[in-house]
């Protein structure tokens, strides 16, 4: 049976004011335009269409809220670095993703989907560090691995954990071929049993 039965669209938020309520535990799925974000939320969540996917770039250019479990979220946010797009329409991004990190309590993970072909570059580590400041665990899908041969996917792996710099973990996955799907799954639904930021930090 799927990990996720009762998946579902929420809502899309174009500003802050319409983001859901900051309650329960979400996990938000960040990447560059067309790096494969919400083909890998369907195939980690064993659901074909639960987010809209193109071979047009900047297709998701909400926030996409999805329903996991009672109290439980998952966050499709817009692609960034997509240059044929209006600069006013990518500084709108900017701010309703920063808008997004800033005060996020409910976001308990990160998910940064990277085309294994491009590995991670200055746009995707900016996502790290915009929500450093949340102390939420970050993980690089190195997505498309069906389109590279074996030694090149190794290359692009280590790569992409040099650049990450221990500032988030790393796989290697392909929505196509499903490599790497359940290790993906395995991780959301880790972050999602995490404890509030709060109990965290009165723990230590
Ligand atoms: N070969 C291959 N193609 C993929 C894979 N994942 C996604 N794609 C293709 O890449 C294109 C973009 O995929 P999306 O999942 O829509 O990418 P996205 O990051 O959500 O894109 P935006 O929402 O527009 O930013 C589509 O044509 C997908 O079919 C994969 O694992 N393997
Ligand atoms: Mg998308």
């Amino acid at each position: 049976m799927s990990a996720f039965p009762d998946a579902r669209f929420l809502t899309s938020a174009n500003q802050p004011a319409q983001f859901l309520p900051d309650e329960g535990v979400e996990v938000a799925f960040a990447g560059r335009s067309n790096a494969g974000k919400s083909s890998a939320i369907n195939a980690i969540v064993n659901r074909r269409q639960l987010a809209r996917t193109s071979k047009t770039p900047g297709r998701t250019q909400l926030i996409n809220f999805f329903h996991l479990a009672p109290g439980q979220r998952l966050v499709d946010l817009p692609g960034y670095g997509y240059a044929r797009v209006a600069p006013a329409v990518q500084a709108h991004w900017r701010e309703l993703l920063v808008a997004y990190f800033r005060k996020r309590r409910s976001l308990r993970g990160l998910f940064i989907a990277v085309d294994i072909r491009r590995s991670v570059g200055e746009l995707d580590l900016q996502m790290l560090d915009w929500c450093r400041p949340l102390a939420v665990p970050v993980h690089v899908l190195l997505t498309k691995a069906d389109k590279l041969k074996r030694g090149e996917k190794s290359r692009s792996f280590a790569h992409a954990v040099e650049s990450a710099g221990g500032g988030a973990t790393v796989q290697i996955f392909s929505a196509e071929d499903g490599e790497g799907v359940a290790e993906a799954r395995e991780r959301l639904l880790g972050m999602l049993r995490d404890p509030p930021v709060s109990k965290r930090r009165s723990a230590t």
